[in-house]
């Protein structure tokens, strides 16, 4: 059983929004033109609260884009965005959330910062979206969203860690940075990800 994955399709990662990716909007048709060959739609909403360790702004001596050392592991100070109820955290306006079955959050331990839709950065603690998938029979996860170098890339590993088989949908997914994502890339072939456009889908 083929799914749909969705990752942070969220106004905060558009243009304009407070963390925006570059095209980050050009994904949305794009997607929902695909979302009818799939049986199956998930997907992922970075939901942090105000405050959340991740933003540079709790960190007055560091600044946006500075990596620190938080929990024993390597944080990217972002600039706030995805807060819980916020406008910026919802989906982009234009994405058809009709066939989507259900949607995992992210990102809520005000402590510990969460790429993957499947786990924390430290692994502490699942979403529980691998044992959904694993309940509704699902063996291949198609992937598609924002952003292609940081949530993407991680929830792919976590996918492929999990023994899902794992492509990446290159159409409908942009990155934040260029460079993070050409190895990125490298890394998830390497992995035993797939990548491909949404044209090349053949079912
Ligand atoms: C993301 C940085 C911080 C993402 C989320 O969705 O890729 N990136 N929070
Ligand atoms: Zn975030």
């Amino acid at each position: 059983m083929k799914c749909l994955l969705l990752i942070d399709v969220q106004n905060d990662f558009m243009p304009g929004g407070a963390l925006a990716v570059q095209e980050g909007d050009e994904i949305v048709p794009v997607i929902n033109k695909i979302q009818e060959k799939f049986e199956l739609v998930v997907a992922t909403q970075d939901w942090h609260p105000e405050g959340h360790a991740s933003f540079a702004s709790s960190h007055p001596d560091h600044s946006v884009f500075e990596t620190i050392r938080l929990e024993g592991l390597d944080q990217v100070l972002w600039p706030d965005h995805c807060i819980q109820d916020s406008d910026g955290a919802n989906f982009h306006p234009d994405l058809v959330e009709s066939r989507i079955e259900a949607v995992f959050r992210k990102g809520t331990n005000p402590k510990i910062d969460s790429y993957s839709g499947f786990y924390d950065n430290a692994h502490l603690k699942s979403t529980g979206l691998s044992g959904y998938l694993k309940d509704k029979k699902v063996t291949e996860i198609y992937v598609a969203g924002l952003a292609a170098d940081y949530c993407v890339y991680f929830s792919i590993k976590d996918a492929l860690a999990e023994g899902f088989e794992v492509c990446l949908l290159e159409d409908a997914t942009r990155a934040i940075d260029a460079e993070n994502y050409q190895k990125a890339k490298t890394d998830m072939l390497r992995r035993g990800a797939r990548i491909l456009t949404s044209e090349e889908l053949i079912f």
